[in-house]
């Protein structure tokens, strides 16, 4: 478990079982042994360009090899790591930058076309230059394996302003992944696909459990059907279980699928298991190092219970977090700002209550809007219009009104042969007055571009140019 271990979970694996099959990348395989000799290497390359212990690098790229091996040897120079989603726009890269002053900057993406802060150094991929050498363990200084370090800043996707750095230790990210690792029982027999961002908590949640459970990682190969095919688990959202249902085969080794970042449909998981593909619901946030409670899929509408080392509580409706794997803090302006309260709750602003002895979610607190005096949820909405089964994705938006203050507007994802008047028809049945949606509109192709989910900011700026 987390505190068992003395030292790198790679370093621990090349010593109890140094052949066995760590990561599969494409037609790559490499044993513990291997990657554990290729990150010491790396390590010394980095070190060899002035990472220390406690250095910060940002590391900007999308899942690859190069960034996996990249972020692991960084960790073991003793860096703390900042992943960055390449899609950032400057706008908000800039300012985040010159908030968290990274020392170190390793651009894997398209290069940056505007200047860093100067404080932050350029690094390069360690080449063969570094690597032809046998590590020199007399002039580097290994960084002593120390569970209690920050080993990374993760970025909120926050709706709002700037994104915030959440900062994890070593053991709250191995305590989160041995929650998740014992809900499936997810052991040293299997394989994981690397299906989510490393730049997000559900990618980086994979990488955890898998070196914690000593297992097999496997790097995605294009498209996501095919890479799903060679691996016994797997992480993903909602939008991106319905693409693979509707593709005419099954993945042949897929076995279990942890859903997570959004409402997930029981009718989703209903056809899902009906293929053979069991699926788990989890629930979890940046600040709690992904999933917080999780659960065997069934056909009740909540995500499960507290998973070991969590707690919940509700107060005014709101879920509250607290336990060992939550955030140190977050980082900025060179040190850490607490998250929690002083009991050590973190108010999560999402909004949820118990039913059948289950967490359920019922939506952020900061999307409710009021439509004529009534308080409307559109994530109520939302998993309403998900129930149809043409319905991939719904999103609900407040349109200005002069007389009602806000209405609800529908955006949705249909499937190939549905058309949004039969939708609105349907759901006229279903909804109360105030939640009927006064307008219907097909979602923008590539709203969820680069990450993981919509952001219902970008969508409302897209909506508003169209009133
Ligand atoms: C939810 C929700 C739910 C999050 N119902 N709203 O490893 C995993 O747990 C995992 C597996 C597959 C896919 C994703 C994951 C995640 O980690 C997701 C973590 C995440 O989305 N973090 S986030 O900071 O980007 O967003 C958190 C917010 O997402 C929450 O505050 C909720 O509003 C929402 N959310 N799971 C309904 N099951």
């Amino acid at each position: 478990d987390a505190h068992l271990l003395n030292d790198f979970p790679w370093r621990v694996r090349a010593q109890t079982m140094p052949a066995a099959i760590a990561l599969r990348a494409g037609k790559e395989q490499l044993s513990w042994q291997t990657l554990a000799e290729r990150l010491e290497r790396l390590c010394n390359g980095f070190q060899q360009q002035g990472v220390t212990c406690g250095s910060l690098v940002a590391l900007r790229g999308n899942n690859s090899l190069s960034l996996l091996l990249a972020w692991l040897a960084l960790l073991q120079a003793g860096a703390r790591v900042l992943p960055l989603n390449p899609q950032l726009p400057s706008v908000t890269l800039l300012p985040l930058l010159r908030m968290l002053l990274p020392d170190f900057m390793l651009d894997l993406a398209e290069p940056l076309t505007d200047v860093m802060p100067v404080a932050t150094q350029p690094l390069t991929f360690p080449t063969a230059q570094w690597l032809n050498q046998t590590p020199q363990l007399a002039t580097t200084i290994q960084a002593l394996w120390r569970s209690d370090a920050i080993a990374t800043l993760t970025l909120t996707s926050g709706s709002t302003g700037l994104p915030k750095a959440a900062a994890h230790t070593f053991q709250a990210l191995l305590l989160s992944a041995a929650g998740v690792n014992q809900l499936m029982n997810f052991n040293a027999a299997e394989s994981w696909l690397l299906s989510l961002p490393l730049y997000h908590v559900s990618g980086q949640g994979i990488v955890w459990r898998w070196l914690l459970a000593g297992a097999c990682l496997v790097l995605p190969v294009s498209p996501l059907s095919q890479a799903l095919s060679g691996c016994s688990f797997a992480s993903l959202v909602p939008t991106q279980l319905w693409r693979l249902l509707r593709q005419p085969e099954r993945p042949a080794g897929l076995r279990a699928v942890l859903l997570g970042g959004a409402a997930i449909p029981a009718d989703l998981v209903t056809r899902a298991q009906a293929t053979g593909i069991s699926c788990w619901c989890g629930y979890g946030l940046t600040e709690s190092a992904a999933t917080v409670c999780g659960k065997r899929a069934d056909n009740r509408p909540g995500v499960g219970r507290a998973l070991n080392g969590r707690e919940i509580a509700i107060v005014d409706n709101e879920i509250w977090i607290r336990g060992a794997t939550l955030a140190s803090g977050y980082w900025r302006d060179g040190r850490l700002w607490p998250l929690t309260n002083e009991q050590g709750w973190f108010a999560t602003g999402d909004l949820g209550r118990w039913h059948q002895d289950e967490l359920q979610v019922l939506g952020r607190k900061d999307n409710l809007f009021f439509s004529g005096g009534e308080a409307v949820q559109p994530e109520a909405i939302e998993s309403l219009l998900m129930q149809h089964p043409a319905v991939m994705q719904a999103v609900i938006l407040p349109q200005p009104d002069d007389e009602w203050g806000a209405r609800p507007v529908a955006l949705l994802t249909l499937a190939a042969d549905e058309k949004l008047e039969n939708i609105a028809a349907w759901a006229r049945e279903q909804l109360a007055s105030f939640q009927r949606p006064v307008r219907w509109l097909t979602l923008p192709e590539g709203a969820a571009r680069g990450g993981i989910k919509l952001s219902r900011q970008q969508l409302a700026q897209w909506l508003q140019v169209r009133q």
